[in-house]
């Protein structure tokens, strides 16, 4: 027999003798869910109705509990137990549990070595922090998309796929911070940017079955492509090189003739440029470049547009909102004379409180899957989990938590957010503050680092669009989000759009 047919025959035999043996577990495990068919385990119900056969988890074995999906045991976290695992970013390994659902990582490694730690705290530090230097830019480019994709209106209007609609105007704004002016210009790469992320899911077309023989064996076969050399992301690469590349070599030749006197641009391309010691532009160098910058265009095109647009949505469906929420943004229009400042952002507490309930309101199923690092760990609640385990958060457990958010904690409240005092005095928990309580951006060491500029930029766009247009759903009720899976994604129905001025 040829050594393929062997081959052939043990993958095959191994594949029985998994498909029908029950997942070990030991003795102080959380309480594995029961299921009734060996082979599917848990998976039909997680992933068709996540939220409710989660809800259904927790009430009857508390938690953390685990279930059996694809082939693999994983462990989920409710309110109680997610701060532990939050909390140790040490031994809950985030990028090597997000990895597993997208290969981000070993897509960019393929081109050079990325260093995580090093992109949070640059988004820290040179986006979070410098938001005053990119309002007035991002104030220009998002009025920019607004008017190219939404228009006049002077006659109300449908517009569909919202959220692909301002995946484009979001481009524009992110690609002149991360990119510069210059680059920023071409068309061609707006659209790569909003593209990008989506061609990493044709490393996803491996078969599912895969995992239930080995989770290996489905990482194995899912990176094959890249191990020949197709990479899904070649294209932007070299898209990115040819536009990019006369810039970048221009920015480095007045860097060398001006020496001291050169005035750092303000966008993160001149700063990597600042960081890198080398300042010959050849294959290497732009590897870096693409891998360092399209981390940050992984990180925040698609979760911003979809973010806006669930918020548009609910405000759309709610009009008993609107004229709290418009005659805010009348006001700081008219004291701004139409040129926000950060400041002026900052004064917008009804639309934050309005984003932060948002926030919350469409809250994914689960989500944040961390690998265990260290040899096992034991929660508070005396349940251990082995090294290797992936854990998830149930994180609607938290955000609909009547611990919380008391009695109401089911209905869309934003001034929930909004504490008076007797004194006069208004206080509110910010969109983009992170606690126990809110986690949609995370918590702990890797909570979102560019969560000040994304709650910046979105109320920046809804305030311009609340002051131009009225915007209702089709049916003048309520769209509620899609769930897919473990994420959740505005509806798909259209938005009427139209001009408040005729
Ligand atoms: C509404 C928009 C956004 C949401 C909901 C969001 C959410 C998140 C979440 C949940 C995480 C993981 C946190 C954790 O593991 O605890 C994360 C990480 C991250 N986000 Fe965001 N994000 C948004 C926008 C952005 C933007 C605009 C940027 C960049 C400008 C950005 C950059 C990052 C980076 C670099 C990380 C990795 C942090 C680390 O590894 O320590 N995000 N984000
Ligand atoms: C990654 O970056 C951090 C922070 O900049 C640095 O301290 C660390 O040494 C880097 N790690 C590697 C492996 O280069
Ligand atoms: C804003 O200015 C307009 C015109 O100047 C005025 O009619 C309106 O009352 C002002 N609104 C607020 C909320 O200050
Ligand atoms: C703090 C904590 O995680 N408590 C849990 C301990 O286990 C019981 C039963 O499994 C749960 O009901 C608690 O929520």
């Amino acid at each position: 027999m040829a050594y393929v047919e062997i081959v052939c025959l043990l993958i095959f035999v191994s594949s029985i003798f998994n498909l029908i043996k029950r997942p070990r577990i030991g003795a102080n495990e959380p309480p594995l869910v029961p299921y009734r068919f060996p082979i599917i385990g848990h998976s039909y119900s997680f992933s068709h109705d996540t939220g409710n056969f989660l809800k259904k988890c927790k009430e009857k074995y508390g938690e953390p509990f685990s279930l059996y999906i694809f082939g693999n045991v994983r462990t989920f976290t409710g309110v109680d137990s997610t701060p532990e695992v939050l909390r140790n970013s040490e031994i809950f390994d985030f990028h090597m549990g997000t990895n597993k659902v997208f290969p981000i990582g070993d897509v960019l490694r393929s081109f050079t070595e990325i260093n995580t730690t090093y992109m949070a705290r640059v988004v820290h530090e040179q986006v979070s922090s410098k938001i005053n230097i990119y309002t007035s830019r991002l104030q220009k480019e998002l009025l920019f998309g607004i008017d190219k994709f939404f228009g006049d209106c002077k006659e109300p209007k449908v517009f569909r796929d919202i959220q692909g609609t301002f995946s484009r105007i979001i481009a524009k704004p992110v690609a002149n911070v991360i990119l510069g002016e210059e680059c920023a210009q071409f068309e061609d790469i707006i659209t790569s940017f909003t593209v990008v992320e989506n061609e990493l899911q044709k490393l996803r077309f491996v078969p599912k079955i895969l995992f239930f023989i080995h989770p290996s064996l489905h990482r194995f076969f899912a990176t094959l492509p890249l191990k020949f050399g197709w990479n899904p992301i070649s294209r932007h690469r070299d898209l990115f090189v040819q536009r990019c590349k006369p810039i970048i070599e221009e920015r480095i030749r007045q860097r060398k003739e001006l020496g001291e006197e050169y005035i750092q641009k303000e966008d993160l391309l001149d700063f990597f440029i600042s960081e890198s010691e080398k300042d010959v532009v050849d294959n290497e160098y732009m590897n870096k470049l693409f891998v360092n910058l399209y981390q940050i265009v992984f990180a925040s095109i698609s979760t911003t547009s979809r973010f806006i647009s669930l918020a548009l949505f609910d405000y759309s469906g709610r009009p008993e909102l609107w004229n709290e929420i418009y005659e805010e943004q009348l006001k700081i229009h008219n004291e701004s004379n139409g040129i926000l400042s950060t400041e002026d952002v900052n004064k917008m507490v009804k639309l934050d409180c309005f984003l932060k309930e948002s926030f919350r309101y469409s809250t994914d199923p689960a989500g944040l899957p961390h690998t265990l690092v260290s040899d096992s760990y034991t929660f508070s609640n005396g349940t251990t989990i082995p090294k290797g385990r992936d854990v998830y958060v149930y994180m609607k457990d938290t955000a609909f938590n009547n611990i919380f958010f008391g009695e109401t904690s089911n209905d869309f409240q934003p001034n929930r957010h909004i504490t008076s005092y007797r004194d006069g005095k208004i206080i509110h928990t910010p969109a983009a503050r992170i606690d126990r309580s809110f986690i949609t951006f995370g918590g702990g060491k890797h909570a979102c680092p560019g969560r000040f500029f994304a709650v910046v930029e979105i109320k920046m766009c809804l305030h311009k669009l609340i002051l131009r247009y009225k915007i209702r759903t089709e049916n003048g009720k309520i769209e509620p989000p899609r769930v897919l899976s473990l994420a959740t994604f505005p509806s798909i129905s259209g938005l009427i759009f139209e001009n408040r001025n005729y």
